[in-house]
């Protein structure tokens, strides 16, 4: 490996910085030596109804795993990010709302999301939701997709956010997985110009009664556009609060209640509905923003993301609100109505700290340097990345045409299940090198193992492991606790299996080096490989499918897709457009797959598994490094693949 260029911390950061080389590696030891005294004074950043005395109650085990933080402690998280800051910071400004189109802005207060987020809160109470009742929430990035997190925090309901992104279909399995008893969505959403029907989709995911556990739908007015309406369940957003009070008293929950249900992908069967409580999350949430943005009270934040994803939750909802910050919070994308919009945005608000995606940086990186011509980007301080592995090409030119060559990168590496930041640099006590996300947080331990399960010490690659609990961890998946224990923790004895490779170098630097299981990054949207199966062998044309990643410019990966036809199906171009089609429909357009190669048969070993491996070189156009091929049942059906690859 050659040694990669440092950058140390720059000077223009270390004045002001929470955190140096050394009050890191003071804290980060503690962290680990005296967890239970390191987390009761952390704690003390939250406003807690009653102080927990139970800090740490942990166990790791291949048959049984339960994870208890602040067990006895009793707080509520929209108290936390709204109610304590209106005291001094009443008008300080929560959200500066950018709309999809640059002519649309909105500034909203702490005051006014607190006004909001009780009446609904109040409204949800009177549609019967009490505390322990799933909602979901399917909504476009606007304030009322926080507003309506922080209202189910606030009465006790556990929110389940569904992206903007999903069609009907996923919709409707993750509102049944998790029997939510209402729905909060909006007439459409907007995109790069383009509308997207909330509500129509919503429709579609409950027509027939395919979703019998809910009894109210709430739509936000937000476009004026057509909507279709059902009176049985439908009531719009505005109505439904319309008498209700401005005033709404927190319910007092314990710190292990859940919080919320986030689904995610997994390399297995349906999506996975990781849950998180309230008190470690919310601490861990708040305490790694703090440090990892080197916030202060006056900056201005902006994280790209959407509140769909974990990003959003942790990072533009919790995180970010327990610190009373004021943040940008964009509906639109980087790139509409062009390349500029970032940096305008950035200049439009002097925007002191950006948090955003390889994805977008690469898809703006391929523009040169005209995505920041003629923008003042001289407020930046801090920058940073989430979701997929940073190629250096990509660091550099984040570093030089958004940073200015004067803002650090924090490469974030973390996970939905982990609730919040795990591997990252801190702004004033790490130095960088482009493509790792170098050392851990406070508490974390990682550590890397070899596939028999032995633990690899020093410079080493291997699977990446945390070898003891952090307070913000995912405490189960919804309604199967033994899928839990499976997924995360069989693999290896008492310790959490992050799914991800890494190498650790000569500096104890870790670089992520990608899933090592069957779990896609698309664009930093996880993807499930069964899952985009499942929807292309639910097409009646189709008899099998497998689905692998491929490299990919400025995605990261792409879907690379073999389907056998059923007999007698005649595989053309037009088969081919339905299918990426279907697949769109089925579940999503971020799923739809980039290259379909129809094949007669699909490798498989003597006992009829398919060998994934092998359709991966082949994807990744690599067929020459196929490796052991010996197992094959038919090896006459890969020369076949290869001479019709599509990735030429
Ligand atoms: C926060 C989030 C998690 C997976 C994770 C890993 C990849 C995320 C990364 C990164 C390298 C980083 N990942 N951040 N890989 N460097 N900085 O993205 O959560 O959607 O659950 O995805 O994303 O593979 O395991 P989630």
């Amino acid at each position: 490996m050659t040694a990669s260029k440092t950058y140390p911390v720059p000077e223009a950061i270390k004045s002001s910085t929470h955190l140096n080389a050394a009050t890191y590696a003071e804290m980060y030891t503690r962290s680990i030596e005296e967890p239970e005294a390191f987390w009761a004074q952390s704690a003390t950043m939250l406003e807690w109804y009653k102080q927990p005395t139970k800090i740490k109650n942990t166990h790791f085990g291949k048959n049984e795993v339960s994870i208890k933080w602040f067990e006895d402690g009793q707080l509520n998280a929209s108290y936390n990010c709204i109610d304590r800051h209106l005291a001094n910071n009443a008008k300080k400004v929560a959200f500066h709302w950018e709309g999809d189109s640059p002519e649309d802005s909105l500034d909203v207060t702490y005051q006014e999301v607190h006004y909001e987020v009780c009446k609904l809160a109040n409204a949800l109470k009177e549609m019967g939701v009490a505390k322990g009742d799933r909602v979901a929430i399917y909504m476009p990035m606007v304030p009322e997709a926080a507003y309506a997190m922080l209202a189910c925090a606030r009465i006790g309901a556990v929110h389940s956010v569904i992206f903007g992104g999903f069609s009907p279909n996923a919709i409707a399995d993750r509102i049944n997985d998790s029997k939510a008893k209402v729905v909060i969505t909006a007439d459409e959403g907007r995109r790069a110009g383009r509308s997207i029907p909330l509500k129509a989709n919503v429709d579609k995911a409950l027509a027939n009664d395919a979703c019998p556990s809910i009894t109210h739908v709430v739509v936000h007015k937000l476009t004026g556009g057509d909507v279709d309406w059902n009176e049985k369940h439908d009531v719009w957003w505005h109505d439904a609060v319309e008498d209700c009070s401005g005033q709404c008293e927190p319910e007092v929950m314990n710190a292990e209640d859940p919080l919320f249900i986030l689904y995610t992908s997994g390399s297995t069967g349906t999506p996975k509905g990781v849950v998180h409580t309230t008190g470690g999350y919310l601490l861990y949430s708040a305490m790694t923003f703090k440090y990892a943005f080197d916030y202060q009270e006056d900056d201005i934040y902006w994280c790209t993301a959407d509140v769909g994803w974990i990003t959003g939750h942790s990072y533009m909802v919790y995180g970010p609100m327990v610190n009373a910050a004021t943040q940008v919070f964009f509906e639109g994308v980087p790139t509409y109505p062009d390349v500029k919009r970032i940096a305008q945005v950035v200049e439009k608000y002097k925007v002191n700290s950006l948090y955003t995606a390889p994805t977008a940086i690469r898809a703006l990186m391929a523009h040169g340097d005209k995505p920041a011509e003629g923008c003042d980007l001289s407020s930046l301080r801090i920058l940073g990345t989430v979701g997929e592995p940073i190629n250096p090409e990509a660091w550099d030119w984040y570093h030089r045409v958004i940073g200015e060559s004067r803002c650090p990168i924090i490469d974030t590496w973390w996970q939905t299940e982990t609730g919040g930041h795990m591997i990252l640099p801190l702004p004033g006590a790490t130095s960088l090198k482009p493509g790792s996300a170098t050392r851990p947080f406070f508490g974390i331990q990682p550590a890397l193992f070899d596939a028999d399960g032995n633990e690899l010490e020093g410079e080493a690659e291997g699977n990446l492991v945390i070898k003891d609990s952090w307070p913000a961890q995912a405490r189960t998946v919804y309604g199967d606790h033994e899928r839990f224990i499976n997924t995360y923790f069989s693999a290896y004895e008492g310790v959490y299996f992050t799914g991800d490779g890494a190498r650790r170098d000569e500096d104890d630097y870790f670089w992520i080096t990608g899933r090592v299981d069957d779990v896609l990054n698309v664009s930093g949207h996880r993807l499930g490989t069964a899952e985009i199966e499942s929807a292309l062998v639910a097409h009646a044309k189709v008899a099998e499918a497998a689905v692998v990643g491929f490299p990919h410019d400025i995605k990261g990966q792409g879907i690379y897709v073999y389907v056998t036809p059923n007999e007698g199906v005649v595989a053309d171009e037009a088969l081919t457009k339905e299918l990426k089609a279907w697949v769109r429909q089925e579940l999503s357009p971020i799923a739809t797959p980039d290259m379909i190669q129809w094949s007669d048969g699909l490798p498989k070993t003597r006992s009829g598994k398919i060998m994934r491996r092998i359709l991966r070189k082949i994807a990744a156009n690599e067929h020459d490094q196929l490796g052991d091929t010996s197992t094959l049942a038919d090896p006459s059906v890969v020369d076949t693949l290869i001479a019709e690859r599509l990735n030429k």
